[in-house]
């Protein structure tokens, strides 16, 4: 009878995988775009806004959200990561952690939004801690790579390249027979960077983090690369109207109580790492972006990036065609309202 019942229950989870009715919204017949998020949530806001549209694309089965690994150095963001992430419903999601990051302050709006109330409730279900059992973001980048299909994975970074770099940089073990450079080049389908700026010669601020990893992570990354420069972001605003209208009630939702922290309000903030989400996701969409010839990007040691013309070379940055397009674009991603 047990064995009767396995099969039915094999049988119906199938029939939901192929009618693709399971859990998650309807995509169209497409399969999920793999994806790992790299982020150093806590420093801008932009931050939580990319993190927002992961989970609705999450939710609506365009995406498998498979894990979050935290570029920079303050415990405080392991918490922010579990309680949002139960908040959209993947309390399961696999973190890493760089425990070896710059940046260990607080700044502004995690502990505001970790300790916000809602109706005399918690705002967030906090279970996860940096209590030893968060493992370093490169191991985490290696067992997530380890379990994936050939050329499956994007991965998406918007803040200092550590993880990515140590990533690159690591040596066979338990994870993987494959160093690193192997490994990124058999399972990763794209690393989605913001980070640079192609029109102007100066030092953006990821990459002025931690100038040495960002260095490794254009010379050594085995697969197609886009980046998407400082001067993308910084032409789209998000508008606060968007934060006051679009979520309900804002002090119910993280994502709010973070922006509404963030700075004094009323502010539109810069969309850079917005606007690398979407370019990963739904690249070409509606015209709004597109990617530049192919080339090398390379990294002074002042941390000014270059870009190089190259035919063979598998790297590109983001053009931003459509500025007003983009912000129709982010608030319905964002925001989750169609
Ligand atoms: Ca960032």
């Amino acid at each position: 009878m047990k064995g009767l019942f396995r099969f039915a229950l094999i049988f119906i989870t199938l029939a939901q995988v192929l009618c693709g009715c399971g859990q998650k919204g309807g995509n169209a017949g497409k399969a999920p775009v793999q994806v790992i998020f790299d982020t150093d949530i806590g420093n801008d806001i932009d931050d939580a806004i990319a993190l927002s549209m992961l989970f609705n694309y999450d939710k609506a089965g365009v995406i498998d959200l498979n894990a979050i690994t935290i570029c920079k150095r303050n415990p405080h963001c392991v918490e922010y990561i579990d309680g949002v992430s139960r908040f959209f419903g993947r309390g399961d999601i696999p973190v890493g952690f760089a425990y070896d990051g710059t940046m260990p302050e607080d700044y502004t709006y995690l502990l505001p939004t970790i300790n916000a109330e809602y109706e005399g409730r918690p705002l967030l279900d906090i279970r996860r801690t940096l209590d030893g059992s968060i493992p370093a973001g490169y191991k985490m980048l290696r067992q997530q790579l380890g379990a994936a299909a050939d050329t499956s994975v994007v991965l998406i970074t918007v803040g200092p390249l550590t993880n990515i770099a140590n990533l690159l940089t690591s040596a066979p073990d338990e994870l993987s027979d494959l160093g690193g450079i192997g490994l990124v080049r058999q399972k990763v389908k794209l690393v989605s960077i913001m980070g640079g700026d192609f029109i102007s010669e100066w030092a953006e601020y990821n990459i002025i983090c931690d100038i040495p990893a960002a260095q490794k992570v254009f010379s050594l990354c085995p697969s197609p690369l886009v980046a998407g420069g400082y001067e993308v972001g910084s032409a789209v605003h998000y508008p606060h109207t968007s934060i006051l209208n679009d979520f309900g009630d804002p002090d119910s939702n993280p994502i709010c109580v973070g922006y509404m922290n963030y700075c004094p309000m009323p502010y539109d903030r810069e969309c850079w790492d917005p606007l690398a989400t979407l370019e990963a996701i739904e690249p070409g969409v509606d015209g709004i972006l597109s990617r530049s010839e192919k080339g090398r990007i390379t990294i002074s040691d002042s941390g000014v990036s270059y870009f190089t013309p190259d035919p063979s070379g598998l790297q590109q940055y983001v053009i931003l065609n459509d500025a007003d397009k983009a912000v129709e674009m982010l608030v319905r991603r964002a925001s989750g309202k169609e």
